[in-house]
């Protein structure tokens, strides 16, 4: 089965590996960004860990190497006619929605940046909705939520719904939300804005709730080295286990926040593009709005640091685990039990953090060792009130 494919936030982190991802796989792909993170970058005089190429040059590039055609997008999601033109141009059969501001960090900087990542993600997928209702009804959207949508509640973690029996009665209702960061609450408005928009409209969605992801190597990225997907490892876009990889390498202690006993849901990037082909591959019926815990793996944050102290020294690398005040306001230690089945049924077969740590994100971190910034790693966005960094 070959589909048309569109990757929304093509210019990505995970857009970019899953557009190759889908094009190597005989798909028809397009590719859609507003080059927002690069914008992003520049704001706060960030970059990633390897150079990335422009999203032009890196079609092209695609092209060179594989044979292989992309059509690209130039396109905000607020922008209504934008969107609109794209999906009647491309006639997209399945959608896949990585198109929004991803940083916790970024959401808790200070007011602007709250509403900006609230209004560009909601508004953006809200206008999302009314294409497809208004010209690809059928169109599967597959949408990238967060595990952060749930919070760490005292009870196990469904997959995005919970049977409730209340004074003698029973439903079955959107698990409760407790998120921890204007940005992991914009995700929850989207959640709840697109299950409407199925159950109203007869649209068909799949809400990928996905956790951590770590790594940068795909079997596309591997293909030319034009072709490396942008990983940061800064305060502010860089994630818990990606970061620890490049402080082991650059000689800084591993910055644990807290008792480090915040756990999380984990997964590689490879089974990131795994889990949205079979999301993909696997479509729901209309009007049906289902979601998917997507990861592979739990730890606590202690952990994955000692296991990157583990691995690095195995490297030669001498490596401390820090201990930092906690910038952000959770819970550091908890009950954390979240099921993720559904994508398992469905045949993923994950890619275990232990086999790949040094493969995978150390050995690439420390190839490129002296390109990292040292000044850019420690926390300074803090969640407490008047305590707001600076930047920008
Ligand atoms: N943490 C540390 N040290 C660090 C960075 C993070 O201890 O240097 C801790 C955080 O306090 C938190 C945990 O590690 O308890 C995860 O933080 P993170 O920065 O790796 O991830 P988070 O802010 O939750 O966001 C990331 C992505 C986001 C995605 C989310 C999935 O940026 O787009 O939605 O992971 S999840 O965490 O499951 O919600």
């Amino acid at each position: 089965m070959t589909l048309n494919i569109l990757i929304l936030g093509g210019d990505g982190y995970l857009g970019w590996p899953t557009a190759m991802y889908f094009s190597n796989h005989g798909h028809r792909v397009g590719v859609l960004d507003n080059f927002a993170k690069r914008r992003w970058e520049m704001e706060l005089n960030i970059e990633p860990l390897v150079p990335i190429h422009t999203l032009h040059d890196r079609v092209k590039a695609w092209h060179e190497a594989t044979g292989r055609g992309m059509e690209l997008f130039v396109a905000d999601l607020r922008n209504y006619e934008a969107v609109k033109n794209a999906i009647q141009s491309f006639k997209p059969e399945a959608i896949v929605h990585y198109g929004e501001q991803p940083s916790a960090p970024y959401s808790m900087m200070d007011h602007n940046r709250a509403v900006f990542s609230q209004t560009n993600n909601i508004v953006g997928t809200l206008n999302l909705l009314w294409a497809l209702h208004d010209f690809a009804p059928d169109c599967h959207l597959v949408k990238l939520g967060t595990m952060g949508e749930y919070g760490t509640p005292n009870i196990d973690i469904e997959e995005g719904f919970l049977e409730i029996e209340y004074r003698g009665r029973k439903d079955v209702l959107p698990y409760p939300k407790q998120a921890g960061s204007f940005y992991h609450l914009s995700k929850v408005h989207d959640s709840h804005n697109i299950l409407f928009a199925c159950r109203v409209w007869n649209l068909r969605s799949t809400d990928l709730n996905q956790g951590v992801v770590y790594g940068m190597e795909t079997d596309e990225t591997a293909l030319d080295p034009r072709l490396v997907t942008s990983f940061h490892y800064d305060e502010v876009f860089g994630t818990a286990l990606n970061r620890f990889c490049v402080q082991a390498v650059a000689g800084i202690p591993l910055t644990v926040y807290g008792r480090g006993g915040q756990s999380r849901g984990y997964l590689n990037i490879r089974d990131t593009l795994r889990c949205v082909e079979l999301a993909v591959l696997n479509p729901p019926q209309a009007g049906e709005y289902r979601v998917f815990n997507q990861f592979t793996e739990t730890f606590s944050v202690r952990t994955l640091a000692e296991m990157v102290k583990k691995h690095g020294e195995a490297l030669g690398l001498a490596v401390e685990i820090g201990c930092l005040e906690n910038p952000r306001v959770e819970a550091e230690q908890h009950y954390y039990n979240a099921r993720h089945q559904k994508l398992t049924d469905l045949g993923l077969i994950p890619h275990l953090l232990s086999d790949v740590l040094l493969d995978g994100i150390l050995l690439p971190a420390r190839e490129h060792a002296q390109r990292i910034k040292k000044d850019i790693i420690l926390p300074k966005v803090r969640w407490t009130r008047g305590n707001q960094a600076t930047q920008g």
